[in-house]
């Protein structure tokens, strides 16, 4: 049985625990609760990241495999499913928005870590504030595209960086600045995998 370092506030593990339920591979897995703070090397995880970070997978031989980049394709190898489509023409928009919506996160969690300093740096929050709601702008012009996509890893990762905005940055109103993108996302967050999944303190 593999091993999962798990939490269920964490964006990251999110798009793993999705694709495991996307791929009907929820059974093969044992989540272990495991916390992964920027200031605090957790020596359970190091054991198998020397990173420190959720999400990790232990294989069944034992190795530690990372990031959620690399678990969520190996698992879609694994049970050879299709969320990794190969077909030039759907192949590398899907990266992009896996890109994309990964690099919303990497930004939303370094102005967390700023955020919660003592004294943080104004041209920090300012420039992360600043991206994201670029990021969003973007989004929402991509709205139209995403609404006609298929499921895949790249709206996985745009789906866990809105959720993760709804969970952490509820002040923000992402909804309001992007109204079209919000009206695919209500849609598209009631299918299992992704109301499952929704983050939650814990
Ligand atoms: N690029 C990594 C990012 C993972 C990540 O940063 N996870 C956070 C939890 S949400 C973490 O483990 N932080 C602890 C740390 O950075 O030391 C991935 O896609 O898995």
């Amino acid at each position: 049985m593999m091993k999962l370092h798990w939490s269920p506030k964490s964006p990251y593990v999110r798009k793993v625990m999705i694709c495991l339920e996307e791929l009907n591979a929820l059974e093969r897995v044992q989540l272990v609760r495991s916390v992964a703070a920027m200031t605090k090397p957790n020596a359970q995880i190091m054991i198998d990241n020397p990173l420190s970070k959720i999400p990790t997978l232990v294989l069944d031989d034992g190795s530690g495999l990372f990031d959620s980049v690399v678990i969520c394709e190996y698992l879609n190898d694994l049970m050879s499913g299709g969320l990794f489509p190969q077909s030039s023409s759907q192949k590398w928009a899907c990266l992009r928005w896996h890109a994309f919506g990964d690099g919303i996160l990497d930004a939303l969690i370094l102005w967390r870590n700023e955020r919660e300093r003592q004294n943080p740096s104004a041209n920090l929050i300012n420039s992360f504030e600043f991206k994201v709601l670029s990021s969003l702008d973007m989004l929402e012009c991509e709205s139209a595209l995403l609404e006609q996509s298929n499921f895949h890893i790249g709206v996985i990762s745009i789906v866990c960086a809105l959720g993760y905005l709804d969970y952490r940055f509820a002040a923000l109103n992402w909804a309001g600045r992007a109204p079209k993108l919000n009206a695919w996302y209500l849609k598209i967050k009631q299918r299992p995998s992704l109301s499952n999944t929704e983050p939650v303190d814990g």
